[in-house]
């Protein structure tokens, strides 16, 4: 495949970022990858209690069924479909790039030749953030050639779309560096992001601390699907449809089904959310979602009818503020390094009596090894705190038990520093918090931890 990239340089954001961009051009196949370096100049950002995670807006149904209005057109005005190598495709992606470049986004065009025909990746980065721990959000935008692909997957297409959207209206500062992805020729073999991940180079790759997919998610009788990947990723959908008291089931057939495959395939943490398509709903889950059992979640799958008419509302919307929950609550992280205090304030819900959870600091420009009295500060938010494990994971995976369960502890909340001896271990690095709830009942979360070095 030869390829190049075209990139759409945002006018300088109200904001200063100082960021570098570098293009690099490798001999081979002339490809060029947009590398984003760590910023030139910052100055020490002052330390600052952990920016509390803000939540994310609602993202209005309306304005989802907007875009999904324009694909439909772009379908219509063009023999009826978007698929890879037709004209409704690249329209397709001009018309989601000239909503990100007019946002405040930095868009990158990723050329590419697959069944002889050119595709394209779109990435839009969010300027600002930590481009050392990259969240990436993405859906495929091509269609199959039988039908306009409104479901398929203009549902997820609109609504990763209508999150960016939410992030420059709401002007949002996340912790993490965001990255949103549109891909080219899923539907013939995720053929655009296995290019885009194939040809990320591996130092960019380790940046990415997750990919969100979003792969139908407004079908007409809809089920309530959840990747069952990344255990943070999944608690974090999964307790998002909790509190709308929505049921929720384990994205089954999922795997190596949609664009998060090449990237689970290389190690970036995954999830995303479902809502079916020919599988058929049994009366079981008629009974939890509602809809009609007996016949399949999307009867338009891969069909001419996958128009504007095959989405159910109700699913697009929940659906579509799951997304922008998800891309507030992981993006939050922990906080720019300052001093000698690195902290993750992003609340992470602890599965009753489930697996273990773990969550990231990462600690950069710091030279020699932890001391030998490395400061541990826990605040979790728990009933019953003897049903909580609590381990500090080093960079190099060394783990230090800072609290064992306990069958009489039955006292709310763990708010404690723990002193470890880590003088043994490299001081830079991703560090990790672990906590595991080993009894039933009584449930709770990690409301944010720190490192004092
Ligand atoms: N392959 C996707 C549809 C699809 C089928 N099963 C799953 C599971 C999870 C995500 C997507 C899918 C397509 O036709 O685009
Ligand atoms: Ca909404
Ligand atoms: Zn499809
Ligand atoms: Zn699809």
């Amino acid at each position: 495949m030869s390829s190049h990239a075209e990139r759409h340089t945002a006018p300088t954001p109200r904001r200063s970022w100082s960021r570098r961009a570098a293009l690099a051009v490798t001999a081979a196949g002339a490809v060029l990858g947009l590398l984003t370096t760590a910023p030139t100049a910052t100055a020490a950002a002052p330390h600052r209690s952990a920016a509390p995670a803000v939540a994310a807006p609602d993202i209005p149904l309306a304005n989802v069924k907007a875009h999904l209005s324009q694909l439909q057109s772009i379908a219509t005005a063009n023999g009826g479909n978007r698929a890879h190598g037709r004209a409704g495709y690249r329209a397709s992606i001009d018309y989601i790039k000239g909503k990100l470049d007019a946002a405040g986004y930095t868009t990158t065009l990723q050329q590419f030749t697959a069944g002889g025909a050119t595709g394209w990746n779109l990435i839009a980065d969010w300027p600002g953030g930590d481009p050392q721990q990259v969240l990436m959000a993405g859906a495929h935008l091509d269609s199959v050639t039988s039908g306009p692909g409104i479901n398929d997957n203009g549902s997820g297409s609109s609504a990763v779309l209508e999150t960016a959207l939410a992030v420059a209206r709401e002007g949002l500062q996340p912790t993490k560096h965001l990255r949103f992805g549109w891909w080219g020729a899923e539907e013939l073999g995720l053929l655009g992001s296995k290019y885009y991940v194939n040809n990320l180079p591996s130092t960019e790759r380790a940046k990415v601390a997750g990919y969100l997919n979003f792969d139908m998610i407004g079908s007409p009788n809809p089920g309530y699907f959840v990747y069952d990947d990344d255990p943070q990723i999944e608690s974090v959908f999964k307790n998002y449809f909790a509190s709308l008291n929505v049921p929720t089931e384990i994205e089954t057939e999922g795997d190596g089904r949609s664009d998060h495959a090449p990237f689970k395939n290389v190690g970036i943490p995954v999830g995303g959310l479902f809502t079916g398509a020919d599988y058929t709903k049994t009366s079981a889950q008629a009974q939890k979602w509602g809809g009609t059992a007996g016949t399949s979640f999307d009867r338009c799958y891969h069909s001419s009818c996958d128009t504007t008419a095959n989405i159910n509302d109700t699913a697009l919307d929940r659906n579509s503020d799951a997304v922008a929950h998800a891309v507030w609550t992981l993006s939050a992280g922990s906080t720019p390094p300052s001093g000698n205090v690195y902290e993750n304030a992003a609340d992470l819900p602890v599965p009753d009596a489930g697996a273990a959870v773990t969550s990231s600091v990462t600690v950069s420009g710091r030279t020699g090894n932890a001391p030998d009295a490395l400061k541990v500060s826990v605040d979790i938010k728990h009933t019953w705190r003897g049903d909580l494990v609590i381990d500090l994971l080093a960079p190099d995976g060394s783990s230090y038990r800072l609290k064992n369960s306990s069958g009489n502890d039955s006292a709310d909340n763990v708010l404690a520093t723990y002193t470890v001896n880590a003088s043994s271990e490299t001081a830079n690095g991703t560090w990790k918090l672990r906590v595991q709830d080993v009894a039933a009942q009584d449930t709770g979360y990690l409301d944010s931890w720190k490192l004092t070095f």
